[in-house]
């Protein structure tokens, strides 16, 4: 399998965690975002939301939308489960990942600052605060809706929400977030850093950091 993702993004993050965790084996391809290589005619006819990540499986098919290909790492490489068994756990753990991949993610992508910087004549302290304003928004909804007897975000092994969460949470500590009011949170980001597969998908680890 080949993953086509850039460093710094919290969407390929998530995918790499999980094929970390699922033992599969994967290459990966270096999309430089800064550079614009997601809009190049070559990548765009991998995926068409000109975004990373994109899964390519060995027979070539590509797969994007990070959470599509969690959804399918799971189904095809069903151990350890990403996501519980009964349909009530499966709908919290879900509506966690959620709130970042749907609800904070889109808000603060690269394209979004772009147009806010070419449009609206954005500053580098407006586009910090736009992302540490969406970022605080959903880490507060996020943070009532995670338990805080467990280890990772539902249960004691890591999982869909654990994944998103680790990545977002490296995204708000580089925009210079302070996250001390969300206990639940960063506890569960200390969980996912001490677990070595999550850990090697982490964006200073990748060979494409600077
Ligand atoms: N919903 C998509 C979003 C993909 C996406 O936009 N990823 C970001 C990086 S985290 C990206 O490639 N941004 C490029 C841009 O906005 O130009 C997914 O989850 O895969």
């Amino acid at each position: 399998m080949i993953l086509h993702s850039y460093w710094r993004s919290t969407t390929s993050y998530r995918v790499r965690a999980a094929l970390n965790l699922k033992g599969v084996a994967y290459s990966q391809v270096a999309v430089d975002l800064v550079a614009g290589d997601q809009c190049r005619a070559d990548y765009a006819a991998l995926n068409p939301g000109l975004g990373v990540p994109t899964l390519v499986l060995d027979d070539g098919t590509a797969l994007t939308q990070s959470m599509a290909i969690l959804d399918y790492l799971d189904a095809a490489y069903p151990d350890p489960p990403l996501l519980p068994q009964d349909p009530i756990n499966r709908a919290r753990v879900r509506a966690a990942a959620h709130s970042i991949a749907l609800d904070i993610h889109p808000l603060n992508n690269l394209r979004v600052i772009n147009q806010l910087k070419s449009r609206f004549n954005a500053t580098p302290e407006d586009t910090t605060a736009w992302m540490q304003h969406w970022i605080t928004e959903g880490f507060a909804a996020l943070e009532a809706m995670l338990p805080d007897n467990t280890t990772f975000a539902f249960t004691d092994q890591p999982g869909l929400a654990d994944l998103c969460i680790v990545a977002q949470t490296y995204n708000a500590r580089r925009w210079g977030m302070p996250l001390t009011s969300f206990p639940n949170i960063t506890r569960i980001e200390a969980a996912c850093l001490a677990t070595p597969e999550i850990a090697a998908a982490r964006p200073e680890a990748q060979p494409d950091a600077p």
